[in-house]
């Protein structure tokens, strides 16, 4: 029965199949975590019943007018920073929508604000080139239908209705892909007991069926996990860490510039050099970045976060051409740093500051060039056994890494997955 279930998707899918080829080579998204709760600088997924006691949480809609929003000026940033498609929450765990819902009269026309934040930085986004997408929570612990409330899923709701709930979650993200061409759904709060493993598949067959070019992450699966059998998510998402190295299955991770998701006043920001490592340890884990911002309650997002972005805007205007549209490996990250490709192509990124003589024991290809791609550095490259041995010198970049371009005598990914260096320094 599993089996059948299974083929039907297989062949329903053929036909128009989820843009992964697009969803890989995009690597660097936008996350946006927003809503009323800014105006209390506590976290959007778990402060409401917590921080702040739920009625007070439930009231801040009515004071929600962010009239310094301007989603031009966002995806102006969005494009400097050189981010290819933009995920806001559409809604969190506390049940708010940033676009008018026709499920729900707790949206943004209940607010004074009264405009569709949704349409407006879907269509900034898409004007300039980026792919509009959306955060959608399956849980939702403040609608009478859910089940289990706030805080933290640890109440019981009487007269609960799930399939209710359910219906909601199908009319609200075909309503979002609908409206506002989304390419990606972005899933989250999957984990409960009241949104069982028949119903994620069950959801899954709808939506599939009416978008079967839409990405979707893993997390629309009960589990998180993608079972045999299953149709499963098109990519996993490691929140708050980095993946690990795989060139096997789609991934993307998910990061804060700060402390917290939502807004937080004086939060603890990562350095630019940090956030470039974070950058160069997830593409070459062959991995995607989705980076959060978290907008203040005028709509403005804050002076440390834009700053971070424009340094990486900056770095990327240079070394892009190591990023987007390539893939991960042929040699496996690690503490070295790591590499990326794209045809003929082997771009080095080396993370270690001391790095001087990099032995890569196995390529089973020959390089028929290498030069360094950061000022005031070289590279050169030896024959080593079946290997090779890259020498760099110069002073290395003040913030990111040291970048080596290799060009091959054949196509880089046909080479697979191969050990990283087993020396970086020269002995001695
Ligand atoms: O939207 C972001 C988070 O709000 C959401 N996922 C990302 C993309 C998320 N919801 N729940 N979780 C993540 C799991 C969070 C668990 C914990 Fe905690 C947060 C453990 C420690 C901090 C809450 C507070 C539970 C314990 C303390």
């Amino acid at each position: 029965m599993v089996a059948t279930l299974a083929a039907v998707v297989l062949a329903a899918s053929s036909a128009a199949s989820p843009d992964i080829a697009w969803f890989q080579s995009a690597r660097l998204g936008m996350f946006i975590h927003w809503g009323p709760v800014a105006l209390r600088g506590t976290e959007i997924g778990w402060s409401r019943g917590a921080q702040v006691p739920v009625e007070e949480y439930d009231s801040l809609y009515l004071r929600f007018n962010p009239t310094a929003f301007d989603a031009d000026a966002w995806m102006d940033l969005a494009k400097r920073a050189g981010f290819r498609y933009v995920v806001p929450t559409a809604k969190h765990h506390d049940g708010f929508c940033l676009w008018p819902s026709s499920q729900t009269d707790y949206d943004i026309m209940a607010t004074p604000f009264r405009r569709d934040i949704l349409a407006e930085i879907s269509a900034a986004a898409r004007k300039r080139g980026i792919a509009p997408c959306s955060y959608y929570s399956i849980l939702d612990w403040r609608s009478p239908d859910y089940p289990l409330g706030s805080p933290g899923g640890k109440t019981a709701k009487e007269n609960a209705n799930m399939d209710r709930h359910m219906q909601v979650v199908l009319a609200e993200t075909t309503e979002l892909v609908r409206r506002y061409g989304l390419k990606m759904l972005w899933f989250d709060g999957q984990w409960e007991a009241p949104y069982t493993r028949e119903r994620s598949l069950a959801f899954q067959r709808e939506l599939r069926a009416r978008f079967p070019k839409l990405v979707v992450n893993n997390r629309i699966e009960a589990s998180g996990r993608m079972q045999p059998g299953d149709p499963g998510g098109d990519f996993a998402t490691p929140e708050q860490h980095v993946g690990e190295y795989n060139t096997k299955s789609p991934w993307e991770t998910c990061m804060t510039l700060g402390d917290q998701w939502a807004y937080r006043p004086n939060d603890r920001y990562k350095s630019l050099d940090q956030v470039l490592t974070i950058l160069v340890q997830t593409v070459t884990g062959d991995g995607n970045l989705l980076l959060n911002v978290g907008p203040d309650a005028e709509g403005r997002i804050p002076p440390e976060q834009t700053k971070l972005l424009l340094g990486m805007g900056q770095w990327l205007a240079r070394h892009g051409q190591a990023v987007y549209g390539t893939r991960g490996g042929p040699f496996r990250n690690g503490a070295w740093g790591g590499a990326t490709r794209r045809g003929r192509t082997v771009f080095l990124l080396v993370l270690d500051r001391k790095a001087d003589q990099l032995s890569f024991p196995e390529l089973p290809a020959r390089v028929r060039s290498c030069r360094s791609l950061v000022p005031g550095m070289t590279a050169s490259v030896e024959t080593e056994g079946h290997g090779i041995r890259v020498r760099l010198s110069g002073t290395r970049p003040e913030v990111g890494p040291a970048i080596i371009r290799l060009d091959l005598d054949r196509d880089a990914w046909s080479l697979g997955d191969l050990p990283g260096p087993t020396q970086t320094a020269a002995a001695g």
